[in-house]
């Protein structure tokens, strides 16, 4: 028997502004630093005009509203909201997602967003070194509460910084890293700042949106131990610590976990931690979790003695292309024999979604969303007009299937939001990587007319909305 999703549950999808707007230097906007990292790619491919979303959002939200969506996940861009230090917001960036919450509305779509996604306006990065000086507290707490002011009326779920745990863990790919040589420290002086900014926004939105629920967007990778070894069961643990669980606890214990405390002290880390900031933090309690999970990941074992390998990701989209990363003492990852891969070599594993929905709820007992699950890959128009993405079908029929075998287990789940509505920009792939419902008509190489296409999945997942998760 298929699962059974509650009454209310809301389905939709998900994006982030740098992937899927473009405009980027219209109505006022300034530069974002992913703006210039998205241009060292290939023509087109460069954010300034993705999806073209900026101008063409009604089109896209008639699409989502067709299929049935219940709910939207997308982000503000804090460049639109803020061109530059003056501390005078940009009416005509705030118009935008005036324009775009209105209609959602209008369709009775609920608006969940993201107060962060990756596009640090320039000048703020200028002005602190990005994420290093504490600085940019102030003014995140200056951006956010305008969001909360401005749109606070319309938009009652909301999302602190997308994935901090990732953009810590792979601070370079990611642009968070400014010194690779002392990074090994800074992580943690910048991840500080950056939980103090999440504090900030948390309490900014109890304070100004009434009957508004905020939470943090961590990117879920469960890990899993190679063997039954038990040093392999050791070393899963210490994998998950040091890549998702520190924030976790953070976010719903308000406090620093035991092994991070330990980990610091044996390393002889700072992580700058000043008078008063604990307490902050003690203040910003979140209502629910919003998880980002796309695969799993295996660990085993790793000698002191071997040398440290980071993370190097496969870029090329051809299987087989990625180093996985070795931290002597504590873990390596390595392949798992009982999944599949994709052509960039992420795990296809449905029980993953099961595994992290009870993990969490197990842990922290706070309600959850999905707001980032989905398939990448290289789609193409077919000679009949159509795209064909059965692959993507069977990747979201058995990860929404796992995900009601996790509420039959007790797990409260609000909200499932896949990745992504429109093909858009990927974040290390350009347009080649596409994870949409929907077709947009361009290429790495070529700017085509951008004409949305629904996919196959796109009539599958509406069919599924309609039955409430049976399919
Ligand atoms: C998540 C990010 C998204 C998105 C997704 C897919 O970590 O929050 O922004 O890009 O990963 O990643 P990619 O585009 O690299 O395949």
């Amino acid at each position: 028997n298929d699962p059974l999703f509650p009454k209310n549950f809301m389905w939709g999808a998900s994006s982030s502004a740098w992937q899927v707007e473009g405009a980027v230097n219209e109505d006022g906007r300034t530069s974002a630093i992913i703006d210039i990292n998205s241009k060292k790619k290939k023509p087109y491919t460069d954010n300034s005009i993705t999806a073209d979303h900026y101008h063409r959002y009604k089109e896209d939200v008639k699409l989502m509203a067709e299929a049935g969506f219940s709910s939207y996940r997308f982000s503000i861009s804090w460049p639109r909201i803020y061109p530059d230090a003056s501390g005078v917001p940009n009416q005509k960036g705030i118009e935008f997602y005036n324009n775009l919450i209105n209609e959602l509305k209008k369709y009775n779509i609920e608006p969940i967003v993201t107060l962060y996604h990756y596009d640090m306006p320039v000048w703020v990065d200028e002005m602190f070194n990005g994420w290093y000086d504490r600085g940019i507290i102030e003014k995140f707490d200056e951006y956010v509460r305008t969001c909360f002011r401005e749109f606070g009326d319309r938009v009652k779920y909301w999302l602190s910084i997308n994935e901090q745990n990732m953009q810590i863990c792979y601070g370079e790919w990611l642009g968070v890293c400014k010194n690779k040589d002392t990074w090994f420290e800074d992580k943690w002086k910048v991840n500080h700042i950056m939980n103090l900014c999440h504090a900030k926004a948390v309490i900014a939105c109890h304070e100004l949106v009434e009957g508004g629920k905020i939470g943090p967007v961590p990117g879920y990778v469960p890990i899993y131990p190679y063997s039954a070894n038990p040093e392999d069961q050791i070393a899963a643990m210490n994998a998950e610590e040091l890549t998702e669980k520190v924030w976790n606890d953070l976010y719903a214990h308000r406090k620093y976990n035991g092994f991070i405390q330990s980990y610091w002290k044996e390393n002889n880390i700072n992580p700058g931690i000043q008078e008063g900031d604990m307490e902050l933090i003690e203040q910003a309690k979140i209502d629910f979790f919003a998880l980002n999970c796309y695969r799993s990941n295996t660990a085993k074992a790793c000698d002191i003695n071997e040398e440290p390998q980071e993370y190097l990701l496969n870029k090329s989209g051809v299987k087989g292309n990625l180093i996985f990363p070795k931290v002597p003492g504590l873990y390596q990852l390595t392949y798992n024999p009982f999944v599949e891969y994709t052509d960039w070599d992420w795990e296809i594993d449905p029980v993953a979604i099961r595994y992290m929905l009870r993990y969490v709820w197990d842990h922290y007992q706070l309600p959850m969303m999905i707001t980032e699950n989905g398939y990448g890959a290289y789609d193409k128009v077919s000679p009949d007009g159509k795209v064909h993405d059965p692959e993507r079908i069977k990747f979201l029929r058995d990860q929404i299937y796992q995900m009601g075998l996790a509420i039959m287990d007790g797990c409260e789940v609000i909200s499932y939001n896949l990745w992504s509505f429109t093909d858009l920009l990927s974040t290390g792939n350009g347009m080649a990587k596409r994870y949409g419902l929907v077709y947009i008509n361009t290429t790495d190489e070529e700017l085509l007319d951008l004409k949305r296409i629904p996919k196959d999945s796109y009539y599958w997942y509406s069919n599924l909305i309609k039955s409430n998760g049976r399919n």
